[in-house]
C-alpha cells in the first residue's frame, strides 16, 4: 500500500507498448467500432440487449478512451519537463455532467450523434442518463471546476484534489411546499468518468499522542504515535483542456478501512462489532456536509479535511520521485488552499519535513511558506473556520503543536513591529481564546499562504480594510485580488447553443477561449438584423426551459413572459425574502384593487435554491415561497400576469438550461456580504440583465457594462455599515412605507397558509423585530428598479440592445481570466506548450 512502484523499466517490452498510445479513429464508423466493443466487452451485453444505462457507459467509456492518448501524452511531458504544477486542493467541486463536456473539448460532438442515430440511438436520451456528481455546495465548489476547465484549456499543468463523496449534496424534493432531503446516491449506477487505483491507496493516521525526546544537546524531537488509520484510494477523473489536446487530473480521494472486518469478533458472532472499524473508516468520505458559507464545526468535517490533504501531499511529494530534493518543493508545486477547509495542510507539510524528512525547523518552514497561498471566499465571521483545540488535539495532536510554534514564532514578528500593543498581539493570533480555545483556520492560511486573495473587488478591499486588516498592515504585498469567472465552454458553448452559433457566425469562434473577443459584438446591439436573431435565441432557450421544466416538475413555463430568475443557495444575506416582498406585493396591489392587473407587466418568477438540512430560517422561506407560488398561481385575478415557479433541486444541469433563458438576473443581497457571486456572471454572458446591489462582483459588472445596462439599488456598503453603526430599526420601514407594511400584512393575515397565523410568524417577525440582513432597509429602493425594469422591458428593441451590451462588455469574466490573474499574481508557473 502506497509503495507501489511505477516507471518500472521491464528487460522486454513489444514494440507496441513503447510507441505512443493512439486514440480511435474520430469518424463515425471509428466511433461506432469503439462504441460496440466497450458495450459488448465491458458491459457484457449485445447492442439488442442493453438497457440505456449500458449505452450510456458505453458511450462514456468511449468517449473517455479518446481522451485516454492524450490524458497519457499529459502526464508524460509533466513528468519529464519537471514543470511546476498548481495543486488545487478544494473539498469541494461542483461538477455538473461530464459527458456533454467531454464531447465538446474532443470535437466528437456532431460524430458521437451520428454514431449513435447509426444504432438507432439518441444521444441527447443518453445525456439524459447521467447523473450530476454533486460534490459541491454552490459558488465554491463550481468555481472549482471552472477552474480546473480554465487550466486545461490554457495548457497549464495542474491537479485538482479533492474527496470522493459517495453522497454529494443532498436531492432536495418538496412536500407540502417544505423541503424534504433525500440522499444523493450518485455512484448507485456506477460513474463511468473515474479510474479507481486501490493499489496506489494511502494510509492517514489520526489521534493517539506526541512522545517528546531531549536528545543530551538538548534538542527536543517529536514523534507522533497515532492511534487509528485509514486508507485513502485515489480516483482519477480526466480534465481535458477545449480543442487543445491537454487532459489534466481531478484526483478524489475516497476512505477506506485499513481492515475489513475483525475476524475474531467475527467468529464469536458480534457481526456488527466486527464490522464497526470498517464503517467508522469509511464514514470519512460518505457525505458531503450540506452547509454552504457557514461551517458547523463537526469532527467527521476535520477528519475528511486532514483526511484529503493528508492524501494530496504525500501523492504529489511521492510524484516528485525517490531522489527529489524536497527544497526544491516550491519550483514543483503551489498549493492553493481553496477557502480555510484544506488549511490543515500547512502543518501536514511541516511534519512531513520535519518529522518523516529529518528537516529542522526553520528549513521546513523556509519551504512551507512558499508552498501555499490561500483564496478567500467569505467576509461572514461565521463561515470562517475555527476549530476547537480540544478537538484538534485529540485528532491531530502533533498537529496542534506544530501549529502552536507556528504561532508562537509568527507573534514574535509581531511583536517585533508592534513591541507593544498586546491588543493586537491577541487580535492576531492564530490561537483565539473564546468563545473557547480555538484556531483560526484563516489565520493560520495568511501567516503561511504567499498570497491571499479575495474573489472580487470589493471583497478583496473589504479583506483588507476589515476581516484581515492587521494583517494587511503587517503584510501589505500579501494582499491581492482574483475576481472569479465562469467557463464559456460549458456556460456559454454547451449551456447555450443558440447563442453561441449567433456569436460565432457574427465574430467567428475564438471568443471560446478568449471571451474578451465578445466586444466584437457591441456594434451588432444597434444592428435591428441582430437583435431580432437575438431575441430569437432568447426565445428558443425559454422554450427549451418550458420543455424540461414539463416533464422535471409539471411546471408549464409561459414563454412569453419576463423571465425573472433568482438561483442560488437559500441564505438570509442572499435576501430571496426581498425578491419575495417584490412578489407578493406585486399581488397586493393587483387583489386589493391599487393596480389594475391589465396594466402589469406579465412576468414569471423562477427561483432555484437549496436549504442547509439544519438551517431553520432558510427552510421557513423556502415553503414561503412555495406557498406563495400556489396562491399566486392559481388566483384568477393574476392569470396571464405573475407566475412564481420553484423547480426543487436547483443543480448545475438546471443551471444549464435555466441561465440561457432568463431575462432578468436577481443579485440582491446585502452589500458587503456576498464575497463575488458567479452566477452573476453567467446570467449576464448569457444576456440576461441584472437587478442587483453594489456588492461582490455586481461592482465589476455594472462598471463593464455600464449603468444604463444595470438596474441598481440599495445601499452600498459604507451605508450599510453606517446604518449598522447608527442602529438599525426595520420596524420603522415597515411603519413608514404603506406598500411594506401591507406587504408584510398579507404574509402575516395567513393568505398564503390557509388562514393560519403561526406558520410564517417566524419570518414575519424576524424582518419586523431583527432583519440581520436589512432587507427591509432595501425594499423601497429595490420596488422603484423594479417599476424601472417593467419600463425598461417594454420597449422591446432597447432591451434587446442592453442584453447583448452585458454579452459584449462580460468577457472579463471568463474563469481563464482569472486564471490568468493567479498565474501572474501568485503562482508564477507557466504554461506547458
Ligand atoms: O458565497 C461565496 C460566493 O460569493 C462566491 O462567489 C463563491 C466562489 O468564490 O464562494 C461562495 N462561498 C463562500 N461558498 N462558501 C463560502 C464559505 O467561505
Amino acid at each position: 500500500i502506497g509503495i507501489h512502484k511505477r516507471g518500472v523499466q521491464f528487460p522486454q517490452t513489444h514494440p507496441l507498448a513503447l510507441a505512443p498510445v493512439t486514440p480511435p479513429p474520430p469518424t463515425v464508423d471509428g466511433f461506432v467500432k469503439e462504441f460496440l466493443h466497450e458495450l459488448n466487452t465491458d458491459q457484457g451485453v449485445a447492442l439488442s440487449r442493453s438497457s440505456i444505462n449500458d449505452q450510456y457507459t458505453a458511450l462514456a467509456h468511449t468517449v473517455r478512451n479518446y481522451l485516454t492518448a492524450r490524458w497519457l501524452e499529459t502526464g508524460r511531458k509533466q513528468r519529464e519537463g519537471h514543470t511546476k504544477s498548481v495543486a488545487y486542493l478544494s473539498a469541494e467541486y461542483l461538477l455538473g455532467r461530464q459527458l456533454g463536456n467531454n464531447l465538446l473539448a474532443a470535437n466528437l460532438n456532431d460524430v458521437a450523434r451520428k454514431a449513435l442515430e447509426s444504432c438507432g440511438l439518441s444521444l441527447d436520451t443518453l445525456r439524459a442518463q447521467e447523473v450530476e456528481p454533486g460534490l459541491g455546495n454552490g459558488g465554491l465548489g463550481r468555481l472549482a471546476a471552472c477552474f480546473i476547465d480554465s487550466l486545461a484549456t490554457m495548457n497549464v499543468p495542474c491537479v485538482g484534489y479533492g474527496i470522493r463523496y459517495e453522497y454529494g449534496i443532498f436531492r432536495q424534493t418538496f412536500v407540502n411546499g417544505e423541503q424534504v432531503e433525500q440522499p444523493d446516491s450518485w455512484l448507485a449506477l456506477g460513474n463511468p468518468w473515474e479510474i479507481a487505483h486501490p493499489e496506489a491507496a494511502v494510509k492517514v493516521n489520526f489521534g493517539g499522542r506526541v512522545e517528546t525526546v531531549t536528545d543530551e544537546a538538548g534538542v527536543a524531537t517529536s514523534t507522533w504515535v497515532p492511534e487509528w488509520n485509514v486508507l485513502g484510494v485515489p480516483y482519477n477523473i480526466m480534465v481535458p483542456g477545449y480543442l487543445n489536446g491537454r487532459v489534466n487530473t481531478l484526483r478524489l480521494w475516497s476512505a477506506q478501512a485499513t481492515q475489513a472486518f475483525d475476524l475474531s469478533i467475527f467468529n464469536a458472532g458480534d457481526y456488527a462489532q466486527a464490522v464497526r472499524a470498517q464503517t467508522f473508516a469509511e464514514n470519512i468520505s460518505k457525505v458531503l456536509y450540506p452547509e454552504d458559507s457557514t461551517p458547523q464545526g463537526k469532527e467527521l468535517r476535520l477528519q475528511q479535511q486532514y483526511f484529503f490533504v493528508a492524501c494530496s501531499l504525500r501523492d504529489f511529494i511521492d510524484n516528485q520521485g525517490e531522489d527529489f530534493d524536497l527544497r526544491d518543493l516550491p519550483e514543483r508545486v503551489i498549493f492553493q488552499l481553496n477557502d480555510t477547509h484544506p488549511v490543515i495542510a500547512v502543518p501536514e507539510l511541516m511534519r512531513i519535513l520535519i518529522d518523516e524528512r529529518g528537516f529542522d525547523w526553520n528549513d521546513a518552514w523556509a519551504i512551507t511558506s512558499k508552498c501555499f497561498a490561500y483564496t478567500c471566499h467569505t467576509l461572514l465571521p461565521e463561515a470562517l473556520e475555527v476549530w476547537s483545540v480540544e478537538l484538534l488535539g485529540r485528532l491531530l495532536p502533533r498537529h496542534l503543536e506544530i501549529i502552536y510554534r507556528i504561532n508562537t514564532e509568527f507573534l514574535e514578528v509581531v511583536r517585533e513591529r508592534w513591541p507593544d500593543d498586546y491588543l493586537r498581539l491577541g487580535r492576531m493570533s492564530i490561537v483565539t481564546e473564546y468563545p473557547e480555545r480555538g484556531i483560526r483556520m484563516a489565520y493560520l492560511a495568511t501567516v503561511a499562504g504567499i498570497k491571499v486573495n479575495g474573489v472580487a473587488a470589493l471583497h478583496s478591499q473589504l479583506l483588507r480594510d476589515k476581516v484581515l486588516n492587521d494583517f494587511a498592515e503587517l503584510w501589505p504585498d500579501k494582499f491581492i485580488n482574483v475576481t472569479n469567472g465562469v467557463t464559456p465552454r460549458r456556460f456559454m458553448k454547451l449551456a447555450n447553443p443558440h447563442l453561441s452559433d449567433l456569436i460565432t457566425d457574427t465574430i467567428g469562434t475564438g471568443w471560446v477561449t478568449d471571451l474578451e473577443r465578445l466586444e466584437e459584438l457591441a456594434p451588432y446591439a444597434d444592428d435591428a438584423d441582430f437583435r431580432a436573431a437575438f431575441r430569437e435565441a432568447k426565445h428558443a432557450n425559454k422554450i427549451r426551459l418550458r420543455d424540461r421544466l414539463r416533464v422535471r416538475d409539471g411546471i408549464e413555463l409561459p414563454t412569453d413572459h419576463m423571465l425573472d430568475v433568482m438561483v442560488k443557495r437559500l441564505h438570509e444575506y442572499k435576501r430571496q425574502t426581498l425578491k419575495l416582498l417584490h412578489i407578493v406585493s406585486l399581488y397586493e396591489q393587483i387583489i386589493s384593487g391599487k393596480v389594475d392587473a391589465a396594466d402589469v407587466t406579465p412576468r414569471t418568477f423562477v427561483f432555484g435554491a437549496k436549504a442547509a438540512p439544519g438551517y431553520r430560517m432558510a427552510k421557513n422561506i423556502i415553503h414561503l415561497i412555495n406557498n406563495v407560488g400556489e396562491v399566486v398561481n392559481n388566483d384568477p385575478a393574476v392569470e396571464g400576469r405573475l407566475k412564481v415557479f420553484f423547480p426543487a433541486n436547483y443543480n448545475v444541469t438546471l443551471a444549464e438550461r435555466l441561465i440561457p433563458a432568463a431575462d432578468l438576473s436577481e443579485q440582491i443581497s446585502l452589500a458587503g456580504m456576498e464575497a463575488s457571486g458567479t452566477g452573476n456572471m453567467k446570467f449576464a454572458l448569457n444576456g440576461a440583465i441584472t437587478i442587483g446591489t453594489d456588492d461582490g462582483a455586481n461592482v465589476e459588472i455594472r462598471k463593464l457594462v455600464g449603468d444604463d445596462n444595470f438596474f441598481l439599488f440599495g445601499m452600498d456598503e459604507p451605508q450599510v455599515a453606517a446604518l449598522g453603526a447608527k442602529g438599525y430599526h426595520p420596524g420603522e420601514y415597515y411603519e413608514s412605507d404603506p406598500r411594506l407594511k401591507a406587504t408584510l400584512d398579507l404574509i402575516a393575515s395567513g393568505t398564503f397558509s390557509n388562514g393560519d397565523h403561526q406558520t410564517f410568524e417566524p419570518v414575519v417577525s424576524n424582518l419586523v423585530h431583527n432583519d440581520r440582513f436589512m432587507a427591509l432597509a432595501d425594499f423601497t429602493s429595490y420596488i422603484e428598479a423594479q417599476a424601472k425594469v417593467d419600463a425598461a422591458y417594454a420597449d422591446t428593441e432597447a432591451w434587446t440592445r442592453s442584453a447583448i451590451l452585458n454579452v459584449a462588455r462580460c468577457g472579463f469574466f471568463s474563469s481563464d481570466r482569472s486564471m490568468k490573474d493567479y498565474i501572474k499574481l501568485i503562482w508564477g508557473t507557466n504554461p506547458v506548450l
